[in-house]
C-alpha cells in the first residue's frame, strides 16, 4: 500500500515540474530562430535524459526553404567536436554529446555562419528526494519482513511507521524544498548582471539602397566593458532586432546570428534611402530584458515604395485610446494561424519619433481574429506592425493608432 502510495507520488512529483518561461529545463528542447540571408530558419535542439547521448538537432521555418544548414557541435569543456547536417523540414541530425555542460552549436547556411552557445543540461534529482525514496523503502521493507515473519513485533511496526512517517514529511515540505540544479547548469548569479552597453555599425559603414548590407551590434557589460556573451533565448531567439525607416515605410523584424563573443549581426537590403532605427531586446541569462537603440543611415536614390502604408484595419478599444491607458487592438488575419516565435502574433509599435518601442504578444480571440493589449506612455501617432505566420509564410500588417490625452 505505502508502496504504491510512493510510487503514486513520485508520479506525480515528476508531472507537477513547474513549466518557466525562458528557462531551459533540463530535459526540455531548445528553439533559436536566426535569420540567415536566404531565410529565417528555428534550430529545434532537442533535450537528452542522460550523457553520452546523440543531440538531435532540426531545423524548422514558416516559408518552406530548401536552405541547408552545415552543423558542428563543440564542447567547451574538453573541445570534443561532432559534426552533421540538416535540411529545413528534414530528418533531425544527430550529433554526439559526450557531456554535459557548455556547448557552441556552428551552424553555418552558405557564407554565413552563427555560433550558438548553450548547455547541454541533464535532470538530476535534489538529495531530499533519495531521503524520501529511502524512507519508503525502509518502511516498505520492515513491513514485508514482518509479514514474512508471520508476526509483527511492536519493533517492526514502530520502525515502519516512524519511516513512512519521514517520507510522508519530506513529502508535505516537497514544495517548499530547493528544486535539483540540473547537471551542466550554469552557476547561479547572486545579485543578478549589469546592464548591457551596444554600439550599433554597419558594414559597409554607409550602406547603399538595394544593396546588401551587414548591421552589426557589439554587446558589452556595462560594468567590464567586456564582450557580453551570456544572452538568454527568450520567445525563441537570443536576440529580437526591429529596423524601421524613420518614416516607417522600411520594417524588418529580424533575429541576428552570434558571430563573435558579444557580436551580433545580420544582413539587410532596404529600398528607402535616409535615417534608419534599430531596437534590440535582449536577455542577459539571470536577468531582466533590456531594449537597446541605434541608428545608421542608408545613401543611393529611393526604390519604388510608398511611404509608411496602413495595410490593415484593426479595431480599437476604446476606439480612441488614451495615454496610460489599455488599449485593446483587433486584427483579421487572412487565413488560420501558425505559431511564430511561439506566439499565436506579435505587435511591434513605434513612436512617430522613434523614442518609444512597444512589443506585444497577441491571444487568438476566436477562429479569425489577433487580440493585442498595451499601454502606450504618451500622446501622439504611433506606427505600427502586426505579425503573424499563416499559410507558410510570415504577414506584416502595418497601421497607426493615435492616442490622446
Ligand atoms: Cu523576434
Amino acid at each position: 500500500m505505502i508502496r504504491v502510495f510512493a510510487v503514486a507520488f513520485l508520479v506525480l512529483l515528476s508531472m507537477t515540474a513547474p513549466a518557466r518561461a525562458h528557462v531551459v529545463e533540463a530535459g526540455a528542447e531548445l528553439r533559436v530562430t536566426q535569420t540567415f540571408g536566404a531565410g529565417e530558419v528555428t534550430l529545434v535542439i532537442a533535450g537528452v535524459s542522460q550523457v553520452p547521448a546523440p543531440l538531435r538537432v532540426s531545423a524548422q521555418a514558416v516559408h518552406p526553404t530548401s536552405l541547408e544548414l552545415e552543423l558542428e557541435l563543440r564542447s567547451l569543456t574538453d573541445g570534443s567536436r561532432s559534426t552533421g547536417s540538416v535540411s529545413v523540414g528534414q530528418n533531425a541530425a544527430a550529433l554526439q554529446a559526450r557531456h554535459a555542460g557548455p556547448h557552441e552549436l556552428r551552424v553555418r547556411a552558405g557564407d554565413e555562419v552563427s555560433l550558438i552557445p548553450f548547455r547541454v543540461l541533464v535532470p538530476s534529482s535534489a538529495p531530499w528526494t533519495m531521503v524520501m525514496d529511502g524512507a519508503f523503502l525502509v518502511a516498505g521493507l520492515l513491513l514485508v519482513g514482518g509479514a514474512l515473519a508471520n508476526s509483527m513485533p511492536r519493533l517492526i511496526v514502530g520502525g515502519a511507521s516512524a519511516a513512512a512517517a519521514a517520507a510522508v514529511a519530506v513529502m508535505l515540505l516537497a514544495p517548499y524544498l530547493p528544486a535539483a540544479q540540473p547537471e551542466g547548469a550554469a552557476p547561479v548569479a547572486e545579485f543578478g548582471r549589469p546592464y548591457a552597453q551596444s554600439r550599433f555599425s554597419t558594414l559597409p559603414a554607409r550602406p547603399a539602397t538595394g544593396t546588401e548590407f551587414t548591421l552589426i551590434l557589439r554587446l558589452t557589460d556595462g560594468a567590464t566593458g567586456r564582450p557580453l556573451d551570456d544572452l538568454a533565448v527568450h520567445h525563441e531567439a537570443p536576440a529580437h532586432l526591429v529596423v524601421t525607416s524613420q518614416g516607417g515605410a522600411v520594417f524588418r523584424h529580424v533575429h541576428p546570428l552570434r558571430t563573435a563573443p558579444g557580436v551580433l549581426a545580420v544582413r539587410l537590403r532596404v529600398p528607402q534611402p535616409g535615417r534608419y532605427l534599430a531596437y534590440a531586446e535582449i536577455e542577459r541569462q539571470q536577468s531582466g530584458g533590456q531594449l537597446l537603440s541605434g541608428a545608421f543611415e542608408v545613401s543611393g536614390a529611393a526604390q519604388p515604395d510608398a511611404p509608411f502604408q496602413e495595410t490593415a484595419m484593426p479595431r480599437l478599444a476604446p476606439a480612441a485610446p488614451a495615454a496610460g491607458s489599455p488599449v485593446t487592438i483587433e486584427i483579421n488575419p487572412e487565413g488560420p494561424i501558425q505559431p511564430w516565435l511561439g506566439m499565436p502574433g506579435h505587435l511591434i509599435v513605434r513612436s512617430e519619433d522613434g523614442v518609444h518601442l512597444a512589443h506585444a504578444h497577441g491571444t487568438a480571440a476566436g477562429a479569425s481574429a489577433l487580440r493585442f493589449t498595451l499601454t502606450l506612455p504618451q500622446p501622439g501617432r504611433y506606427l505600427a506592425w502586426a505579425q503573424y505566420a499563416t499559410g507558410g509564410r510570415l504577414a506584416t500588417r502595418s497601421f497607426t493608432v493615435e492616442v490622446e490625452r
